[in-house]
């Protein structure tokens, strides 16, 4: 079979070829190694067939491939193993919960356990038929929306999960409780939900600590932690989420004043990034988050290049100080792919509508750090969200745009803008980060 090598990346996760969609299937942390879990179709390089493929790693870097750890092989998931997560329960016990298709088309909750925790690699998983499903939709559920649980958190002496859900327009996080991880009943009240936003895929909800970068436990609590509640619209196609408490009496969610569920709300990117899921790194002690990026070219040429879709470098998310967003950055472990004899271009002045080329790299992959300064910030506007999108690379505002030209052909027939604005607002500057790939 042909792969067309041209475009693949030498910094994000692929696999060798075909198709591949969520990071929600779960990534974790387990006796020395990290596993990643993701949507993929072993017959072709276009959505179907899915089952959940299987990689791993020591620094979240270099993958080794191993064989898909759940395939469609029982009725509560013949016709796919959709997205989930990854718990690891006390006495050091992983286990993933999924969604399966099921013979009848309806969006079933099913479970998989190691065979033999012995293996490092925790190559081969089994689908137990005692206890699966574990969530049958009910009458009251929309069995066609309903689905990707979450990593459980334990408290009040029970285990929690969600699954994403609708109700009509409605936005649902449906709460499942369970005493001993294999009886599960619904709560009264989902966790959490919201008008007019459409389906929930991929849910992910997790404890922020309030000071600091280091990240928490899934079942963490404290009276001062924070939780993030972040949803994958269908209906727009990206990640959004909101800070807010949770309230463990009650079993509710509730978002802080002022932080907006639905497209009105912030989103961890601004570009590219899909069915994304974070996890709590044991071994260093932060919150990593992993994102789905999809090809922007379309089917056809998705079958001619043999493979589409890449996982993006894992980052590591924490809470801003002011408590309002998140933070997020590359982990450290990709340094490590960083040529150790750099490119260096030192105080170069850029004229408006002019670029300076850096010689001695190729255009399609490079990994930069560089730094803008200014003489006056004075004529940054006021600020405006919509930019970006409303006027690209080619329509000059008061401050900027300014950036790189990444994938830049020789006579720019075609490049990637990757810039910067900057902005007023309330008395303060912010800066807008954003790519076209229109040009
Ligand atoms: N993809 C999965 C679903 C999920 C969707 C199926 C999000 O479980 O809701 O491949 O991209």
């Amino acid at each position: 079979e042909k792969v067309d090598e041209t475009h693949r990346t030498g910094y994000h996760f692929q696999p060798p070829k075909h198709w591949i969609n969520d990071s929600h299937p779960g990534p974790m942390y387990f006796n020395g190694l990290y596993h990643l879990f993701y949507q993929y179709n072993p017959k072709g390089s276009v959505w179907g067939n899915i089952v959940w493929a299987h990689s791993v790693s020591k620094d979240l870097i270099n993958w080794q491939a191993l064989e898909p750890a759940i395939e469609a092989t029982k009725p509560f998931d013949i016709k796919g193993c959709w997205s989930g997560s990854a718990t690891i329960l006390p006495g050091n016990k992983p286990v993933i919960l999924y969604t399966g298709v099921d013979k009848h088309n309806r969006q079933v909750q099913d479970y998989a356990v190691p065979t033999n925790l012995s293996d490092p690699y925790l190559r081969s998983w089994v689908k137990p038929s005692k206890g699966n499903p574990f969530i049958d939709p009910d009458r009251s559920v929309n069995a066609s929306a309903f689905r990707d649980p979450t990593t459980a958190w334990f408290v009040n002496g029970e285990w929690h999960t969600v699954v994403g859900s609708k109700r009509d327009m409605v936005g649902v996080a449906y709460l499942y409780t369970s005493k001993d991880f294999k009886k599960w009943v619904r709560a009264k009240e989902p966790l959490h939900s919201a008008r007019g936003t459409g389906m929930w895929e991929c849910p992910d909800f997790y404890p922020v600590s309030p000071t600091g970068r280091r990240g928490l436990d899934t079942s963490a609590l404290g009276k001062e932690v924070k939780h993030v509640f972040k949803v994958s619209l269908d209906l727009t196609r990206f990640d959004y989420y909101t800070i807010g408490v949770y309230d463990k009496e009650k079993e509710k969610y509730v978002p802080d004043l002022g932080s907006v569920d639905s497209w009105a709300g912030l989103r961890y990117d601004y570009g590219n990034f899909y069915a994304s899921k974070s996890f709590f790194d044991y071994k260093k002690h932060r919150r990593v988050l992993w994102g789905w990026a999809n090809e922007s070219d379309g089917e056809a040429r998705d079958k001619d290049k043999g493979w589409a879709g890449i996982q993006l470098i894992p980052r590591k998310v924490w809470l801003d100080p002011s408590g309002k967003q998140l933070l997020q950055w590359p982990i450290k472990e990709l340094e490590m792919l960083r040529s150790p004899d750099p490119r260096k271009l030192n105080s170069k002045v850029l004229k408006h509508g002019r670029h300076v080329e850096v010689d001695g790299i190729t255009g399609a992959q490079a990994d930069v750090e560089v730094t803008f300064s200014f003489r006056s910030l004075d004529r940054a506007e006021p600020f405006d969200p919509n930019v970006c999108h409303q006027k690209g690379s080619t329509v000059p505002g008061g401050l900027g745009p300014f950036g790189l030209l990444t994938v830049a052909s020789e006579k720019l027939e075609e490049f990637t803008p990757v810039m910067f604005r900057v902005f007023k607002k309330g008395g303060k500057h912010v800066v807008l980060f954003c790519s076209d790939a229109t040009r």
